[in-house]
């Protein structure tokens, strides 16, 4: 007992000196984006809180991150918010909410801060993107969703905006979009080559129609389970840096994940990531040292069976994105560069030693 409290004192003191060390701590910018006009279920603009209480501010800082905590951004409910060409749900509404998004990530990215935005549905990479790209032209994104969210709002069979963000953000795909009310501010920033989608399974035909005829790289559960998730990431960092470096946009979507892990989300699909699965892709981007801004979305703290349901999920989006900032399996995330040794307690040490 008295070694084991000594031993966690002398930690401490470690932990302490590190703190004192002049070390550039990495910057990072949180913003929840409590949205969820993107889909028609209640629920996932409760994802930022269920996030938060699942401590992902003190998980980020004991990674050593200084977080820049900007709270929730608060979205304007457009009234009157008709359905467009009587299928897309709420387009006035997802497109301001967007535009709001995208001045607040393109300010984060510019203030030098790696941008991290808490959903909200995955509409919102509509503006997380747009507004990285604003400070960041030459973006990759790398897509991690059992959906490829890449229907037009002429394709779309459920008139859900959160099946739909690549459309507008692809260049190639504009002579197929219909200007959509509230929509009109977005420049397509991404070229098909621009995007690698990681863990995909419930793919609409229209989307398999555009991944393949647009030549998007993609690596669905299957391709997964064909070359193993190691040959995956080798594969996208090939694709997408394979000439240059550039910085990442990693959209991080929490039904990637097997529903056994991640149950609170609004469209489970069988068959998903595992956990280390998930922890693989993530320690990779942070290897690469090139992650500028991630989005975490469709944490849905109303869907969950059971309270134990919802912390499992939102404990699991946090330890994505403490992977994501440098959280390893391996350990040694913090310095400690002396081991203890018994010939040498300190003062306050003395009455404990003595004891042993
Ligand atoms: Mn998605």
């Amino acid at each position: 007992m008295s070694l084991r409290s000594s031993f966690a004192r002398l930690l401490r003191k470690q932990a302490d000196a590190a703190l004192q060390l002049p070390k550039a701590a990495h910057a990072v910018a949180l913003l929840g984006a409590p949205f969820s006009r993107g889909q028609k279920r209640r629920g996932v603009d409760h994802g930022p809180a269920a996030l938060r209480a699942a401590g992902l501010v003190e998980r980020l800082a004991g990674l050593g991150c200084q977080v820049y905590d900007s709270g929730d951004l608060s979205f304007t409910q457009v009234p009157n918010d008709e359905l467009y060409n009587n299928r897309v749900s709420y387009p006035r509404s997802v497109g301001l909410a967007n535009q709001v998004l995208a001045d607040a990530v393109s300010r984060a990215v510019a203030a030098g801060h790696s941008c991290v935005t808490i959903g909200g549905d995955h509409s919102l990479a509509v503006g997380s993107i747009s507004g990285h790209a604003r400070q960041c032209p030459h973006l990759g994104v790398i897509w991690v969703d059992a959906h490829a969210d890449i229907n037009t709002p002429l394709t779309t069979p459920s008139g859900n905006l959160h099946g739909q963000p690549v459309s507008f953000l692809l260049r190639e795909l504009q002579d197929k979009m219909p200007q959509l009310p509230g929509f009109s501010w977005i420049k397509p920033c991404l070229s098909a080559s621009d995007i690698v989608y990681i863990g995909l399974r419930d793919v609409d035909p229209a989307e398999y129609y555009i991944l393949k005829n647009y030549d998007i790289q993609y690596f669905s559960m299957r391709e997964i389970d064909r070359l193993g998730i190691q040959k995956v990431m080798e594969r996208t960092f090939e694709h997408l840096m394979g000439r240059r470096q550039r910085p990442i946009h990693l959209s991080f979507d929490i039904d990637a994940f097997d529903p056994s892990l991640a149950p609170a989300t609004g469209t489970p699909v069988l068959g998903g990531l595992t956990y280390r699965e998930g922890m693989y892709i993530t320690e990779e981007i942070h290897n690469t040292g090139l992650l500028s801004a991630v989005d975490m979305v469709e944490v849905n703290p109303l869907l969950g069976a059971s309270p134990e349901e919802v912390t499992a999920t939102a404990r699991l989006a946090v330890d994505v994105l403490a992977a994501c900032f440098g959280q390893t399996r391996e350990g040694a995330h913090t310095a400690f560069d002396e081991l203890p040794t018994p010939s040498s307690p300190d003062e306050s040490d003395r009455e404990e030693q003595v004891r042993i």
